[in-house]
């Protein structure tokens, strides 16, 4: 047994409850098993979330709003301080839990960790920040302003790829907004969540704070669509896939209810012939390799300026082939596994289709069939922007290489696919950089110059335009869609004049 499994109170064989907390007796009798995609073995299983278990969740999430949503906004921001502190202590188990159930680097895992402790730390500020305006009424001694009230129990669906850190953001953003949360993680990494529970149910306990208030639930599809059906639930935040998105967005839709969407991107970097080539290169590749290519703002297309094509492509099949590929947990690791056999199933058939259509792999793409779980060498593409495949999001590490001439040309090209999540451009040229980032620029929610696409702070909106779903969470001003307004008119005089000056003698 790992270490880092009992710190994290991750017993063996069975880590828990489907709930993670202690006030709801388990139902259930289905078991889902996580398996660490380094090496395929069992790490252990917890028990999916019953009808009457959610039931449960769901009522203890309405009951704990009613008090927490009186707690003044700050006091939640220190329940959420105390939050952070208790990360700082966990940082490295629960960093190293991410790299063995999801398979990135242990770095990156503790890169995960730290944007949790980075998000506690935002909060704890905005809780003290969570400012309406006031506005001058057209009648005399009248007053107007607007104020922001919280929801109620906010439903967060979030993915494998970002198995803590993405539910912090909407978490700890809700929480100081006086939501409660009930969270399902992905049933691919259902120990992340059950370490995240036990670690805030600690500072929940020392501070007398119900348990309601970060509610969780583990489970797959169905349990899912409990969630998008629930009339008790207002807001619905789903991190994931486009066809996901949709249906989540749909069936919420189709309550009124409101949703804040983080789906598939398909993220460029434009190479200018001005660029800096030594710092897009480690740009390219951290975006490119990173993560194993399964973040949703991963670098998949590089447009690349005609003079600067061939020795860019050379360089970065250069430093592909010294890549080294293996146990996340290696610190001489830049590259893990995939998250599981359909992952990799994904990545060969994106290759053959990239031949199919007429383009082809310059390297990479082999399965290291001789390790035990599911690693591949990245791989790099020359393709044409319209390639049905190239459209897609494939959750794995393809790069695909694209010619421009003409700036018009490239920014056509950035454009030209459904998503709209991460943008990023290397040129030391001011007009051609302005360009990027004006309205005839980039169309993208993350809009980047002389940085690669991935690695956003936490203090920005973090989303994306087009099918990547409109939705903003975790900095600047994303914690209004946790909020609701109410515009509030006071009336401190002694006459009654109605708006627009009509008169109305009863
Ligand atoms: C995701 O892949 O869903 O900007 C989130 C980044 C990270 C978050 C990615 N901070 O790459």
């Amino acid at each position: 047994m790992k270490d880092f499994l009992s710190t994290l109170g991750i017993k063996e064989k069975n880590a828990g409850t489907s709930t993670g907390v202690n006030y709801i007796e388990n139902t259930s009798t289905n078991l889902i098993t996580s398996h660490t995609p380094s090496d395929g073995s069992e790490i252990a299983s917890v028990y999916e979330t019953s009808k009457e278990d959610y039931e449960q969740v769901v009522k203890a999430s309405q009951e704990a709003f009613k008090e927490w949503r009186m707690m003044p906004a700050p006091q939640r921001g220190e329940i959420v301080r105390q939050i952070g502190l208790k990360l700082r202590e966990y940082k490295e188990p629960l960093g190293k839990l991410v790299s063995y159930e999801m398979g990135k680097i242990y770095q990156e895992g503790l890169g995960e960790v730290q944007e949790m402790i980075d998000i506690c730390d935002f909060a704890v500020g905005q809780s003290r920040m969570l400012y309406g305006k006031t506005m001058h009424s057209e009648r005399p001694q009248h007053r107007m302003y607007e104020q922001w009230h919280p929801l109620g129990p906010v439903g967060i669906i979030s993915a494998f790829n970002f198995p803590v850190a993405v539910y912090s953001w909407n978490a700890m953003i809700a929480a100081i907004c006086g939501d409660t949360v009930i969270w399902k993680g992905s049933e691919k990494t259902p120990l992340c969540s059950v370490a995240v529970q036990n670690i805030i149910g600690e500072v929940l306990k020392e501070n007398d704070v119900p348990e309601g208030v970060f509610g969780m639930i583990t489970g797959g599809r169905e349990v899912g669509e409990w969630m998008t059906t629930d009339g008790r639930i207002p807001l619905i935040s789903a991190t994931g896939s486009i066809p996901m998105g949709k249906q989540v967005g749909k069936t919420v839709a189709a309550r009124l209810g409101k949703t804040i969407l983080e789906l598939g991107g398909n993220n460029a970097i434009i190479i200018s012939k001005e660029a800096d080539l030594e710092m897009a290169i480690r740009a390219i590749v951290f975006g490119a390799v990173g993560t194993a290519g399964q973040r949703c703002t991963s670098t998949r297309r590089l447009i690349i300026h005609e003079d600067v094509y061939d020795e860019l492509k050379d360089r970065l099949v250069n430093i592909y082939k010294s890549i080294n590929i293996g146990d996340p947990l290696d610190s001489d690791t830049l590259v893990g596994p995939l998250i599981d056999q359909d992952a990799v199933d994904a990545m060969q058939n994106a290759l053959k289709k990239v031949e199919a259509e007429g383009g082809s792999v310059v390297c990479g793409g082999d399965v290291l069939e001789n390790l035990e779980g599911h690693y591949v060498k990245p791989a790099i593409c020359e393709v044409e922007n319209h390639y049905e495949i190239v459209q897609h999001e494939t959750f794995a590490p393809i790069l695909y290489l694209i010619k421009y001439s003409e700036l018009d040309e490239a920014i056509e090209l950035h454009n030209g696919v459904v998503q709209g999540l991460s943008s990023s451009m290397f040129t030391l040229n001011m007009r051609e950089m302005e360009r990027f980032l004006s309205h005839a620029g980039s169309d993208c929610g993350i809009a980047n110059i002389n940085i690669g696409t991935s690695g956003a702070e936490i203090g920005g909106a973090f989303g994306g335009e087009k099918e990547t779903g409109g939705g903003r969470e975790s900095g600047s001003d994303a914690w209004k869609a946790y909020m609701r307004r109410q515009t509030n008119t006071i009336n401190w005089g002694d006459e009654l004049p109605l708006a627009q000056g009509i008169e109305f003698d009863v």
